[in-house]
């Protein structure tokens, strides 16, 4: 298994400071902190639930972590996803995970960034981790793995698109329906994303 440091173990471990009274937006439960982990390689080798891809409409496959995915799931994951007849930005269907050892592979497409539209291009990325969510507990499942949606290819600036991710999964795990899920984890490959999760999370995800 993959070691997974929950958020509680990290501030133990002085690895993420505890942020300022003056920033907290939140009060959280120490509960709350066992439940997000910050975890840094790739998610094609977590041993959860599901894994979230960051994928395109046709969800048949390309780059980055989609890429991924794809090559360590096998060519099982294509068959099934053709048979899905895509999705739209925002949204996210969900599949086997087939060679992955994750269970399942949600499939969620963010928006590419779009400077003259801030705020659309907010609104559906927070819409990709809400909806793979609501897809987790519709599902039954425990344990969510997501990576940095649009923050690649899609090219959304890391600062804005963690705020919206950490913001968004906070406000899912505090409502009646995040109580069903066990641990959402957020997956970082290079350390610009590791930064900015270590600098945002105390800020979502205070101590008591
Ligand atoms: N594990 C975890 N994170 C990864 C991995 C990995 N193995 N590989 C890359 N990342 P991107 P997007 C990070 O480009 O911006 C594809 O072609 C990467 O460093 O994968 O949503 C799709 O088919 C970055 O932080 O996704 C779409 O066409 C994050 O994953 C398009 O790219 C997202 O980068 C989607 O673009």
């Amino acid at each position: 298994l993959t070691e997974i440091k929950t958020l509680r173990a990290l501030y133990i471990a002085g690895e993420i400071k505890p942020a300022l009274a003056a920033n907290i937006k939140y009060k959280t439960s120490g509960n709350l902190l066992d439940r997000v982990s910050l975890y840094q390689g790739t998610i094609t080798e977590l041993e959860v639930d599901a894994i979230v891809n960051a994928a395109n409409r046709s969800l048949l496959g390309g780059g980055g972590v989609d890429g991924a995915i794809h090559r360590a799931a096998g060519r099982q994951l294509l068959a099934e996803c053709r048979k899905l007849g895509g999705c739209p930005t925002g949204d996210a269907k969900i599949t086997n995970g087939y060679n992955l050892p994750a269970k399942h592979v949600i499939h969620t497409v963010g928006p590419v960034y779009d400077e003259e539209q801030v705020d659309k291009s907010a609104k559906l990325l927070a819409s990709c981790y809400r909806r793979s969510l609501e897809l987790a507990v519709q599902n039954s499942l425990k344990h969510v793995a997501f990576p940095s949606i649009s923050t690649g290819l899609y090219g959304y600036p890391v600062k804005d698109a963690t705020d919206i991710a950490i913001n968004e999964v906070r406000q899912f795990l505090d409502s009646e329906s995040g109580t069903k899920l066990d641990r959402v984890i957020f997956v970082v490959w290079g350390d610009e994303d590791k930064l900015a999760y270590e600098r945002l999370l105390p800020i979502y995800f205070p101590l008591d």
